[in-house]
């Protein structure tokens, strides 16, 4: 059983993750366990931003970490929440309060124009100078909603409207939305390569060996 640290601070990220990764011999421990310091998320780049806070989380608790970086792109506002999905509505916002911001800004744009898609990375590094990081990433298509539908999720959920189910993000069950989602998608590549990539954790158990020697 390999131990790694996930380097996320948000709930809904950590119990999505908990219910993909089941079938893994992982053992998963959120960075809340340490007193790590948020790393500043300062990419304009998904996969920048991942690889900032995968190497943030290994060196404050010696541990390989696995992080996401993911968020909203809507067509209509030229890509924008993307990068900065957490905090369009300022540092710290809401969910409620982004959600708010997105449907004001999109206004009447009408339904056919409201195409948006989730982007998620995943980076997982085995120590803080690890060369080769395993990257996955996956998007995951829909429609921004004029209001919201849904309790269940977290961020955007409750205006991503997946057209395959007819229903937003935030109705869906957590295991269709782990079936389908961008993060879900990006875990299962994820998933596939740590089985046929043995070799993998052998050298991360050496760079532990050699970081405490
Ligand atoms: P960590 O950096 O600590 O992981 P965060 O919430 O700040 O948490 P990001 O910087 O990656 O994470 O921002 C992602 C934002 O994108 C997130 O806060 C949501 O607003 C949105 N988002 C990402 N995945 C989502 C999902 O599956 N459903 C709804 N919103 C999502």
């Amino acid at each position: 059983m390999h131990e790694i640290v996930l380097a996320t601070g948000n709930a809904g990220k950590l119990r999505e993750f908990r219910a993909a990764l089941t079938e893994v011999e992982l053992e998963i421990r959120p960075q809340s366990e340490w007193q790590a310091p948020e790393a500043e998320e300062t990419g304009l780049t998904f996969v920048e931003n991942a690889l900032i806070k995968a190497r943030n989380a290994t060196q404050h608790t010696g541990l390989p970490a696995l992080a996401d970086d993911s968020g909203l792109v809507v067509d209509a506002l030229g890509g924008a929440p993307g990068v900065y999905s957490a905090r369009y509505a300022g540092a710290g916002a809401s969910d409620r309060a982004n959600i708010e911001k997105l449907l004001t800004d999109l206004g009447d744009t009408p339904a056919e124009q409201r195409g948006a898609y989730f982007q998620c990375v995943l980076v997982l590094l085995r120590h803080a100078a690890d060369p080769t990081p395993l990257i996955c990433q996956a998007r995951w298509e829909g429609f921004i909603t004029f209001e919201p539908y849904g309790a269940d999720g977290f961020g955007y959920d409750p205006v991503f409207l997946v057209p395959s189910e007819g229903q937003t993000a935030a109705e869906l069950d957590l295991a269709v939305k782990n079936r389908l989602s961008h993060r879900g998608q990006a875990l299962a590549q994820l998933i596939e390569m740590l089985k046929r990539r043995h070799e993998f954790w052998r050298l991360a158990t050496a760079a532990a060996a050699q970081s405490t020697a």
